[in-house]
């Protein structure tokens, strides 16, 4: 894809910086963090002194002043090295901060995006639950009113950084009578369960959130891939949240929370694309290093040809990502764009990293060479943020709807 059809000078100069650092900071880490699953505090540091936690948010809310297509940038650059890092830009940016943004009171945003925005705080987004995945509406976490506040009860399942995050939009059901549209969302504090971790970075905490009684995080995942990423339960108990902590009117929250997902999906397309690209150019460097039968294998065309098929379905996904960000950008309807670009660049991420490690033979097989890690963090790009089988169902739904208008 040309670069001028799409980015500006500021959108490259964001690629550059993104792609120093990741190469300069990121890499040599990556391995390390992905066998032992620590929450990477010193690098997501280095990422808000970027500015990388808030990219797309004003300057006066305490944003980096960018726009869509900048964040996607960032996430596409950074997935290219490490899947973790990644989400963690995403899941905290998208989905634990734009509820704010999008749907919260000027009191909302004044309190809580700056302490976002900067990094000082991480976010998080609470939906899923044991019973609640595909079926978002089938949400059991309660909010009953009692006069100036809501007592919250149930837990969430899978969420990113619900144990490091201090802040969290979580959805409850507040009228049982009314399906989707008797749930609500609401801003739930807490602190980070590693304070020791957090003072040393100097991030990931800030001493004047309130520390919501009942409100916990539970068992950490142990998972396939996106190891350093921080996944827990979130356990609600008895808990009270004032009303200044709704977020919008009650039963706003389910359509809120599925508009907050269109824009996750993207940025989920755009970190699938950062793997399957990072694939591409480990295979491509190896093939031209490793020889047999005395030659490099990329003169092999069972090779080559491997490598110009990830080459070209890559070239694919560039095309879908960017045009769904700028879509987003421009107000346009994009939720059709944002489930094909994830389908599409989820399902490219296992294909083409599945075809590096093939590349790569019994090397590609172990720890030495990152194509394993890429691999295990492909899969769950088919999974979270909607599953491939959500994201048909939000294609094909479209499309009747547009045919029946
Ligand atoms: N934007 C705005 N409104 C939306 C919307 C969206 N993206 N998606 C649904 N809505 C609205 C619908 O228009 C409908 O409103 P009306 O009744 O006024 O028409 C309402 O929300 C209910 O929608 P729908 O009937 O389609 O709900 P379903 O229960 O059938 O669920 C799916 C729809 C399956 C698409 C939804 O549950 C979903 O996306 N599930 C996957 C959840 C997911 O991605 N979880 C991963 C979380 S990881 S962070």
């Amino acid at each position: 894809m040309d670069d001028s059809l799409f980015f500006t000078d500021s959108h490259l100069a964001v690629r550059e910086m993104v792609r120093a650092f990741a190469r300069d900071e990121v890499a040599p880490i990556a391995a390390h963090h992905d066998e032992t699953q620590e929450f990477p505090w010193e690098t997501v540091k280095g990422m808000a002194d970027l500015g990388l936690l808030g990219i797309p948010w004003d300057e006066a809310l305490g944003g980096s002043g960018f726009d869509t297509i900048a964040y996607m940038i960032a996430i596409h650059e950074m997935a290219k090295v490490c899947a973790s890092h990644s989400i963690t830009i995403s899941a905290h940016t998208t989905l634990g901060t734009s509820p704010i943004v999008h749907f919260g009171s000027a009191a909302q945003k004044a309190r809580y995006v700056p302490l976002l925005a900067s990094g000082k705080v991480i976010g998080g987004f609470g939906l899923t639950e044991p019973g609640a995945g595909s079926d978002a509406g089938g949400t059991r976490t309660t909010a009953v009113r009692k006069g100036d506040h809501y007592v919250l009860n149930g837990t969430k399942r899978f969420i990113t950084h619900g144990g490091v995050g201090e802040i969290f939009l979580v959805t409850a059901v507040t009228d049982a009578t009314r399906g989707t549209k008797g749930i609500t969302s609401f801003i739930l504090t807490k602190e980070t369960c590693n304070l020791e971790a957090a003072r040393r970075a100097g991030i990931g905490h800030d001493d004047t959130l309130p520390v919501m009684k009942g409100f916990r995080a539970g068992k950490k995942e142990d998972k396939l891939g996106w190891r350093a990423s921080d996944t827990r339960e979130l356990i609600f108990e008895d808990v009270e949240v004032p009303v200044e902590n709704r977020l919008g009117e009650e039963g706003e929250g389910f359509v809120n929370f599925m508009q907050t997902l269109d824009a996750g999906r993207v940025g989920v397309a755009a970190l699938s694309l950062g793997i399957a690209e990072g694939a591409l150019n480990a295979a491509l460097q190896y093939s031209t290093e490793r020889r047999q039968f005395g030659q490099p294998i990329a003169h092999f065309q069972g090779v080559s040809f491997q490598l110009a098929d990830m080459a070209t379905e890559v070239e694919a996904g560039k095309h879908l990502v960017y045009h769904a960000a700028w879509l987003s950008q421009q107000g346009k309807p994009y939720r059709r764009e944002a489930s094909m670009a994830k389908l599409f660049c989820s399902e490219l991420a296992m294909r083409a990293t599945t075809k590096a490690v093939q590349i790569h033979g019994g090397y590609g097989y172990t720890k030495d060479y990152p194509v394993e890690r890429m691999m295990r963090d492909a899969k769950v790009c088919e999974i979270g943020e909607g599953t491939s089988e959500i994201q048909r169902i939000v294609i094909s739904r479209q499309m009747l709807k547009d045919l029946l208008r």
